[in-house]
C-alpha cells in the first residue's frame, strides 16, 4: 500500500510529515512525502516557518505521482495560497481518495494557515477532500457555525465528500466525533484521556488516510483511527521541556489481522470468493512451529447471501489448514507469516500470473495414502512439496476425490495479502 502525505516538516517528529511516516508504516503501508513547509520547533514553541517554493512543490508532487501508484492521499499543513494552488491544480486529477486534515493554528499557538489563504483553502483544498477531519475548534473556524453537524453540513456544502468532526462532545471520560458520512451522520464514542499533547490531530487523519487506502469503510477507519489515537496519547512521553509527545504503536499481530479482515470483508462481491469450507485468515508469530503459534478465526469467515460474516473470535489455533500452510511455506521463507484461502478458479489463477504473482501448485491425488491418513497432513505435504527458491504468493490444488479445490493466497503480512486479492479480483 502506497500512502502520500503532503505537510510541513516537524523538528521534533510529534506532528507533520515525520509522524505521518510513522503512523503510515504502523498502519502497514509506505509512506511518501511532499513537504509544503520547514518549520522550526520543539515541545514549546515554533519558532520559524519556511514556506517551499510552488516549483519546488510541484516537482516534489511530480517526482511521486510519476512514479508511484498511490492508494491514498493526505494533506495537512499548506500554509500560503501559493502552496495550496499549486497543490489543487496537481491533486484534482488524482483518482485516490484524499484525506484533509485542516491545520490551521499549532497546539501551542502558532499561525500554520495564513489568514490571507483562508479563501483559497475553502475554495481549493477542502473540495479535494473525501473526508476532511477538523477538530471542533477547526470545524467552527471554517464554517462560523458553532454546532457540529451545522458546521459538518457547512463544511460539506463547501465541497468535502464527508466530514469527521473530532471531538465534537465530550465528557470528563469521553470524547465523541461526529461523522457526516453523505447525507447520514452518526456519532463514535471512546474514552477520553486528558494529556495534552503534540501529535494526536495527525496520527489520527494519518490512520483514517492508511485504512482509506487498504479500502476500508469510512466506519471502520474511524472506529479505527479512534483507537490508535488513544493508544497514542497514553504512550505520549514527556521527551522535551515542555508538552506530551504522542507515541504511535506498530500495531500488534492480533489488531493487525483484524484490521485486514475487516478490509477483506469490505471488498466487493467477496462472498464470490468464499469456498464450501468457507475461509480462514491467518497472521503467525515470527518463527511459528506450531498451529498455536498462529492467530486465526476460530469459526471462519463465512459465506452469508452476499455478505461474508467473522463466525467466532480471532485466537491462536483458530485454524488447521490455512495455519499448516503457513507453517510449512515459512520453514524455508520465514518472512512469509499471513495467508488466506480462497476458492479455486481458474480465472484466478490466470490474473495472478498476468499480474507476476509467483503461482505454483499440487497434485493431492498424487499423496500416498500412507501419508493421507495422517491428521490433516494433505496441506502440510502437498505445500512442502511444491516450493520453489522463490517465495510464493499463491499455491493452489484442483482437489481429489470428496476434496474441494483450493487457493491460498500468502503475504509477509495480512495487508500484503490483501493487496495480492485486490490485483486478481
Ligand atoms: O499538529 C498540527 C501540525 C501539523 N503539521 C505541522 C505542525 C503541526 C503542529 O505544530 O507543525 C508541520
Amino acid at each position: 500500500m502506497n500512502v502520500l502525505s503532503i505537510g510541513g516538516s516537524d523538528t521534533s517528529s510529534g506532528a507533520g510529515i515525520q509522524s505521518d511516516i510513522k503512523t503510515f508504516e504502523n498502519h502497514g503501508a509506505y509512506g511518501f512525502t511532499v513537504i509544503t513547509a520547514i518549520t522550526s520547533q520543539n515541545t514549546k514553541k515554533i519558532s520559524e516557518i519556511l514556506p517551499i517554493p510552488s516549483k519546488v512543490i510541484k516537482s516534489q508532487l511530480k517526482s511521486i505521482l510519476d512514479d508511484f501508484s498511490i492508494d491514498a492521499i493526505k494533506i495537512g499543513m499548506v500554509y500560503d495560497s501559493g502552496i495550496i494552488k499549486t497543490i489543487h491544480k496537481i491533486i484534482k486529477k488524482t483518482k485516490c481518495p484524499v484525506v484533509v486534515d485542516p491545520i490551521i493554528k499549532s497546539t501551542t499557538g502558532t499561525i500554520l494557515l495564513k489568514k490571507s489563504a483562508m479563501n483559497d483553502f475553502k475554495k481549493m483544498i477542502i473540495p479535494l477532500a473525501t473526508i476532511i477531519t477538523p477538530n471542533k475548534k477547526e470545524a467552527k473556524i471554517l464554517s462560523g457555525q458553532n454546532s457540529s453537524l451545522m458546521a459538518a453540513r457547512k463544511i460539506q456544502e463547501l465541497g468535502a465528500k464527508n466530514v469527521i468532526i473530532t471531538g465534537s462532545d465530550e465528557t470528563k471520560n469521553s470524547i465523541e466525533d461526529l461523522i457526516l458520512e453523505g447525507n447520514n451522520d452518526y456519532v463514535l464514542k471512546g474514552k477520553k484521556i486528558k494529556i495534552a499533547n503534540h501529535g494526536s490531530g495527525c496520527n489520527y487523519s494519518a490512520s483514517i488516510t492508511a485504512s482509506l487506502a487498504m479500502k476500508k469503510t469510512i466506519h471502520d477507519s474511524a472506529r479505527f483511527a479512534k483507537e490508535y489515537v488513544l493508544q497514542s496519547i497514553k504512550n505520549s512521553k514527556s521527551i522535551g521541556k515542555g508538552i506530551n509527545i504522542t507515541f504511535t504503536e506498530q500495531l500488534d499481530i492480533h489488531k493487525e489481522l483484524s484490521h485486514s479482515i475487516i478490509v477483506f470483508q469490505n471488498i466487493k462481491n467477496i462472498s464470490n470468493f468464499i469456498p464450501e469450507c468457507q475461509t480462514n485468515f491467518v497472521f503467525s508469530k515470527i518463527k511459528a512451529k506450531r498451529i498455536s503459534d498462529v492467530l486465526g478465526i476460530s469459526g471462519r469467515l463465512v459465506k452469508s447471501g452476499k455478505e461474508v460474516i467473522q463466525a467466532g473470535n480471532i485466537v491462536f489455533g483458530g485454524s488447521q489448514h490455512v495455519a499448516t500452510a503457513v507453517i510449512e511455506v515459512s520453514k524455508k521463507f520465514p518472512k512469509i507469516r499471513s495467508a488466506i484461502n480462497i476458492k479455486y478458479e481458474k480465472i484466478l489463477v490466470d490474473k495472478a500470473k498476468m499480474n507476476g504473482l509467483s503461482v505454483i501448485s499440487y497434485d493431492r491425488s498424487k499423496e500416498s495414502r500412507n501419508s493421507k491418513r495422517k491428521e490433516n497432513s494433505s496441506v502440510a505435504w502437498g505445500v512442502s512439496n511444491c516450493l520453489r527458491s522463490d517465495p510464493p504468493d499463491m499455491i493452489y490444488h484442483k482437489g481429489d476425490m470428496g476434496k474441494e479445490p483450493m487457493i491460498i493466497i500468502f503475504g509477509n503480512n495480512p495487508s500484503e495479502v490483501i493487496k495480492k486479492i485486490m490485483l486478481i479480483r
